[in-house]
């Protein structure tokens, strides 16, 4: 069956036009499946990514009429770029010709093979102006199937975004970040959500069943001037992490930072009657299995898009034992959490950042109403002689996500007051 499937035409080597002119004549030559229905004008561009020094592009979008599969087309594309001398060398590096399968109808191909990759509609289509602008000279009212959105209005959200992050100032470092934090109705999660919210994030709160709490926390974060949207799952529910991560995609076109923050409460909420195989049992539920699916699904689409950054949630005394039923509970769900982060910041490298936080004693909600043994205790292992605040993790949560950790991955990271045995 016949589709019109959109390209991108780049090039910044040798006589651009000409290359761009030729490469579209081969494509109608190349095949009597394939025809070219219509371009856009060209664009000179500034480079994005890539070594430095680099000559300005010229980009351009064309539609093509074809009977072909998306694979047989991307293979057309590829005898293209070839017969124009291409030379795959540094990712983003200088290239005579690129052509990329922008959209195919409305298919969504994700074919993963060694050298024959596709991934359509092209991951990073959304992020770049180089592809949004001339694609809405010949496309503007088509939608992208996954985002649900026209491409001009894809276009006029990157512009807002970009625009936003230029701006982007020591104070309000992480302006146009779109980022999703697990469990943020309160505690540690919510003190991030306002510490990534003042640093300009637009932030997607999520909570597991009260409405009333995640709209609070929303409001509080647009309070602070920037984009908020609540979603509430219950993360117990396996098909329910999908669907937020689905969601949490959806709500800007694309994510560039994910905080895995929600934990079961086997302390203080309803849970903390149950057996130790009960506690057991949601502990792995919430803490690990969501974690896990959360993290592995948004870091791939992360990956395929080429950049971001994912936090998860581990526990400072994982690593050196705590006496009593709650000490081992934890050791083993954020000692697996912790375990998998490194995996997955090995898997994801070099795109994605992946780092965990270890909080060691944070006053939260079991923390204000905890005995006066605990008290002492928590304020007597920390060399810093009192407990850690949501805010002290929140803070280095903001520097691990912000730009001045860009060297930062596969870490776990501390946060504890300097807290020693004894
Ligand atoms: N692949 C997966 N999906 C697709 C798709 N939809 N279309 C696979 C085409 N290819 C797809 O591509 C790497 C692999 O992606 C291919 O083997 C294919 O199986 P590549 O062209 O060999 O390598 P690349 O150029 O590093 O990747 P890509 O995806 O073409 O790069 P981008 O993201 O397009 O960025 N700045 C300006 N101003 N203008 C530009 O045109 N282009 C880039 C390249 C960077 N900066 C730029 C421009
Ligand atoms: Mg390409």
């Amino acid at each position: 069956m016949a589709v019109i499937a959109y390209l991108a035409l780049g090039s910044n080597v040798g006589d651009r036009a000409a290359t761009l002119a030729a490469a579209l004549r081969a494509l109608a030559d190349a095949d009597e499946r394939i025809q070219v229905v219509r371009v856009s004008t060209w664009h000179e561009t500034d480079p994005v990514g890539g070594p430095a020094g680099q000559g300005k592009y010229l980009n351009a979008a064309a539609a093509v009429h074809t009977t072909l599969d998306p694979l047989a087309l991307l293979a057309r594309l590829q005898e293209i770029e070839q017969a124009f001398g291409r030379v795959r060398t540094v990712r983003d590096g200088p290239r005579t010709l690129d052509l990329d399968i922008l959209l195919f109808g409305d298919q969504i191909v994700a074919h993963r093979e060694p050298g024959r990759t596709l991934l359509v509609p092209h991951p990073r289509l959304q992020e770049r102006l180089f592809v949004l602008e001339p694609l809405a000279e010949i496309a503007a009212d088509v939608v992208h199937p996954i985002f649900q959105a026209t491409i001009a209005t894809l276009l006029a959200e990157a512009r807002q975004r970009l625009a936003r992050r230029r701006e982007a100032c020591p104070g309000r470092e992480l302006s146009g970040q779109r980022v999703l934090i697990t469990g943020s109705t309160s505690g540690i999660g919510r003190a991030i959500a306002l510490e990534l919210a003042a640093a300009g994030a637009d932030v997607i709160v999520h909570g597991r069943r009260s409405a009333a709490r995640a709209e609070e926390v929303r409001r509080e974060c647009q309070a602070l001037g920037v984009r908020s949207v609540a979603l509430l799952a219950d993360l117990r529910q396996e098909a329910a992490c999908a669907a937020l991560a689905h969601q949490a995609w959806q709500v800007w076109q694309g994510l560039d930072v994910v905080v895995a923050n929600a934990g079961a409460d086997t302390l203080t909420g309803e849970a903390a009657d149950w057996s130790f195989a009960e506690k057991l049992q949601l502990l792995w539920e919430v803490d690990i299995r969501a974690t896990v699916a959360l993290c592995r699904d948004l870091g791939q689409r992360l990956y395929d898009r080429g950049d971001g950054c994912l936090v998860t949630m581990g526990w400072d005394q994982a690593a050196t034992g705590m006496d009593g039923a709650s000490g081992q509970l934890f050791a083993v769900a954020k000692g697996a959490v912790m375990a998998f982060t490194l995996s997955l910041a090995a898997t994801l490298a070099p795109h994605v950042r992946v780092n965990a936080l270890a909080p060691g004693w944070i006053k939260t909600a079991w923390g204000e109403t905890a005995s006066a043994v605990w008290q002492e205790r928590a304020c007597r292992e920390a060399l810093l002689g009192r407990w850690g605040t949501p805010r002290d993790v929140a803070t280095v949560a903001r520097w691990l996500i912000g730009p001045n950790a860009a060297f930062v991955t596969g870490q776990v990271i501390r946060i504890n007051g300097g807290a020693v045995r004894g």
